[in-house]
């Protein structure tokens, strides 16, 4: 599988099937869709397309194996954590194929691959390793004869369908609890990049898992997402992806059995810079906080507030930045953007930066599509931006900074809120009393003090307000995907 530093500039592309019991199959109605390349828009390989019927074969083999009695029902938590300790070691195995597939089906570098994606799943995937024997229950001392006790059971079959803008990443946040807290599953991986979710499921039969633990079917969200939200026999479904189809998974769940729901959405959040920061590490974090994954990122940092103090100088700062950011092959070592997913993607993005500027933001660099080929688009930065703009307010999801004047911290904290969104918001002060009063004040899932996009496997993400509910990562994680039981026994006698 090479060096884990070594990209394979043409990765075998190995499983192209649906996964259902641990098996590699094709789909009913004999269907398959392209994905492609986001470099050259050149299709890669075509794959099986899950719909309705899929989905329910898939449904099945997650209720079997969580019958009671089943071997996965049976088995020993401690198991499922080593079985999954099992898995991290597989994906490290597999590290430089891996972050090569992502390369090839998302266009994102190499560098960030691996030093992002398979590094920090990994991670996440021995964290919840470590979880799976110690989600405790309670004992509780109740008035009376009883024993009064807590079971923190799983919850079932769970759905989970995911974004492609971290493929392979998001699928692990989303499996790694559900396993650890003993759930089966189906995921839906995005139709733009479903390689190395198939991939993972070689891996998932390869360690050991029973058939039916874990389900893979690629296909189309109105399709194969809807089937899985409405399901019947799905015990619960998690969404990684826009906040208008969370809102359509939310109406799938209330019209058809009530499963249970998280959601992880899109975000507008602001990050806010005064007058006595860093100005050299503001202007960094604040350009990643944009850039990082050509932007395509649910918690980017879109709405750059800057007090007035310092506006122009670090207008002039993050442009000499946003233009020394090298966009191209994402092969190449010194790469730091790749392309967009896709030609719709990259419209919206075009669109957006048209309605900037006809509503009178001032564009200082980027604003173009880079040649012909793929879907790569310049790194772009407004100034003069209002609140009231679009380009303030929709999730652009692409390099486009916009920077947006304040004047004080009482003026900045409405207008930072001023969002249907909450997901998270950053504050770069070297004042303590302004950063706790910042991160205190902001509606948001998030708050970063003098960094930005700072993720750790044990520290919880998720969104207020339209950004989603329920959390992913840390110990909170584990809540979405278990039941709690109270079971009381009437005892003869209690004593203390
Ligand atoms: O997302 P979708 P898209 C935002 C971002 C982006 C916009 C559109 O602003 O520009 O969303 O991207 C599945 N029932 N985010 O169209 O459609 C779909 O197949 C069930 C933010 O790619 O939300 C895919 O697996 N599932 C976000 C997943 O939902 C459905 C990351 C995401 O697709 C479905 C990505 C349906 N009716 C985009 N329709 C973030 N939070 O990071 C689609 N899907």
């Amino acid at each position: 599988m090479g060096d884990s530093r070594t990209p394979i500039a043409d990765p075998a592309i190995k499983f192209t099937q649906i996964f259902i019991n641990n098996e590699f199959v094709n789909s009913v109605s004999g269907k398959t869709f392209a994905t492609c390349n986001p470099c050259s828009g050149e299709t890669i390989a075509q794959i099986q397309e899950g719909d309705k019927d899929d989905v329910d074969n898939a449904v099945k083999a997650a209720r079997a194996a969580f019958q009671l009695g089943s071997p996965w029902r049976r088995m020993d938590a401690s198991e499922r954590g080593r079985l999954l300790y099992k898995l991290a070691d597989a994906l490290e195995r597999d590290f430089a194929y891996l972050a090569s597939l992502e390369v090839l089906d998302n266009g994102k570098p190499f560098s960030a691959a691996t030093s992002f994606d398979l590094t920090f799943g990994i991670k996440c995937m021995r964290y919840y390793a470590g979880w799976a024997d110690k989600n405790v229950g309670q004992t509780i001392p109740a008035d009376g004869d009883f024993f009064l006790y807590t079971r923190h059971e799983p919850i079932g079959v769970c759905g989970q369908i995911v974004a492609w803008n971290f493929p392979l990443l998001l699928v692990i946040w989303k499996i790694a609890p559900a396993l650890a807290c003993g759930n089966t599953v189906v995921v839906k991986p995005a139709e733009q990049t479903p390689l190395s979710a198939l991939y993972l499921g070689s891996l998932i039969k390869e360690v050991g898992f029973p058939p039916g633990v874990v389900n893979i079917v690629p296909g189309y969200g109105p399709t194969a997402g809807a089937a899985l939200s409405e399901h019947m026999d799905v015990d619960k479904i998690a969404f990684t992806g826009s906040s208008e189809v969370g809102k359509l998974i939310m109406a799938a769940v209330a019209k058809s059995n009530l499963k249970k729901v998280s959601l992880e959405l899109g975000g507008k959040s602001p990050n806010i810079i005064f007058a006595d920061a860093d100005m050299a590490s503001a202007v960094e974090w604040a350009h990643q906080g944009v850039c990082f994954n050509s932007g395509q990122v649910c918690c980017a940092g879109s709405r750059t507030y800057v007090q007035e103090e310092i506006y122009d100088e670090f207008i002039k700062r993050s442009v000499e930045r946003a233009k020394s950011r090298k966009i191209g092959n994402p092969l190449d070592a010194d790469t730091e953007s790749g392309p967009q997913i896709n030609k719709e993607q990259l419209d919206k993005i075009l669109g957006l930066i048209k309605s900037g500027q006809e509503e009178g933001a001032k564009l200082h660099c980027g604003g173009k599509q880079i040649g012909d080929k793929g879907f790569f688009v310049e790194n772009t930065v407004f100034s003069d931006v209002t609140d009231n703009m679009r380009i303030a307010k929709e999730e652009i999801f692409g390099p486009v900074m916009q920077i947006i004047k304040f004047k004080d911290i009482e003026e900045v904290i409405p207008r930072a809120n001023n969002t249907a969104y909450g997901l998270a918001a950053a504050v770069f002060t070297s004042d303590i009393n302004k950063a706790i009063m910042l991160s205190n004040s902001v509606r948001a899932g998030t708050v970063w003090v003098n960094c930005y996009n700072a993720f750790q496997a044990n520290g919880p993400f998720g969104g207020f307000k339209e950004s989603g509910t329920g959390r992913e990562l840390g110990s909170y994680a584990l809540q979405d995907y278990s039941e709690v039981k109270t079971v009381m026994i009437r005892i003869p006698e209690k004593n203390s």
